[in-house]
């Protein structure tokens, strides 16, 4: 008999409530949905539970607001938090966000010291070392999800400009996740075409820069929110690779220790995730502009860390 896993959605708001949505629909586990906000989380599990027979989903859904229920949980993926409004930026909620991320580490600390931990709290990478730090787990058993959604945003809109199915897109964006970010053209394919062979290099920036503001646009657009749809399903990507070991090649925010030329701060780079959380980071040849861009980028969440 295998034992069904466990999967704690910390922070029931717009990623929250849609990841354990969609932890459902994929059969991921029994969830439990929890926020500080009374009624919250138990209102959006009584509501993803009544969706269960229809998807003919198998877990439970728990809501609740005592973080004693993680207890045991195999993953534990960290939306709490303030999200931006516009006008704000992503580093703007550093010290409201440092406050909670740290109260929710003590909890995940002592309710699940064996969880898997997938921190999406903006601003992200020095949120994801926070969580590190405080939690004392081993360092590739906590990552930050970023880069899994910032690849996903440049496969797209290199999609759109060339015609092509986003399947036939594979793009890399590395560093920091803010206006800093890399996107790392030299391993950026189209049909494994490399990109700069198909788009010429002006048009490119553009798009580059779109991706370097995409969650942006979406703020601006929503007035009242950031992002939720794709980040949640970006989180979940790395969550079924590390409960189904999939060795997913992904880009994650991970603790770095010299990888890159960086050393202990946490930032986007390419890693293998599966059973035991992040395998392997993989170091790859970067051309002279993205090697700068790695360095601003690295300055931009060192300064952030050091707010903390
Ligand atoms: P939102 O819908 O506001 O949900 C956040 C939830 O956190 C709310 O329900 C709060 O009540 C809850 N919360 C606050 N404090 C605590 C606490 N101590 N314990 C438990 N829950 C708490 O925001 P959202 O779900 O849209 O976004 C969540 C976070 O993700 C924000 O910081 C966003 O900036 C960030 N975000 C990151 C990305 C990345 O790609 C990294 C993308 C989009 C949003």
């Amino acid at each position: 008999m295998t034992k069904r896993n466990k999967i704690a959605f910390i922070g029931a708001g717009n990623i929250g409530g849609t990841s354990a949505l969609l932890a459902g629909v994929k059969g991921l586990g029994d969830v439990v949905l929890y926020d500080v906000v009374d009624g919250l989380p138990a209102g959006k599990a009584l509501d993803i539970s009544h969706a269960s027979p229809v998807l003919g989903a198998q877990g439970s859904v728990k809501g609740t607001n005592d973080i004693a229920d993680i207890a045991g949980a195999d993953v534990c993926v960290v939306t709490s938090g303030l999200a931006r409004k516009p006008g704000m930026s992503r580093d703007d909620l550093v010290k409201k966000n440092a406050e909670i991320i740290t109260s929710v580490a003590h909890g995940i600390k002592q309710y699940a010291p064996n969880a898997f931990v997938v921190v999406v709290t903006n601003p992200l990478d020095a949120m994801a070392y926070l969580m590190q730090k405080e939690t004392g787990f081993k360092e590739n058993m906590v990552v930050g999800m970023a880069g899994v959604l910032d690849s996903a945003r440049y496969r797209t809109f290199l999609a759109e400009e060339l015609g092509v199915s986003v399947s036939s897109v594979d793009a890399l964006v590395l560093g920091g996740h803010g206006d800093t970010m890399v996107p790392v053209r030299s391993a950026t394919t189209c049909g494994g075409i490399p990109v700069d062979r198909l788009i010429d290099g002006d048009r490119l920036k553009k798009i580059e820069d779109r991706v370097r503001f995409a969650g942006g646009e979406i703020v601006n657009l929503l007035k009242t929110g950031s992002a939720f749809c794709s980040p949640a399903v970006s989180a979940l990507a790395m969550v079924e690779s590390y409960l189904f070991d999939q060795n997913k090649l992904l880009a994650c925010s991970v603790k770095l220790n010299g990888e890159f030329g960086i050393k202990d701060i946490y930032l986007g780079v390419p890693c293998i995730i599966g059973s035991g959380g992040v395998k392997k980071l993989i170091e790859i040849e970067l051309s002279d502009e993205e090697k700068q861009g790695l360095k601003v980028s690295e300055g931009k969440t060192r300064e952030l860390i050091e707010l903390l």
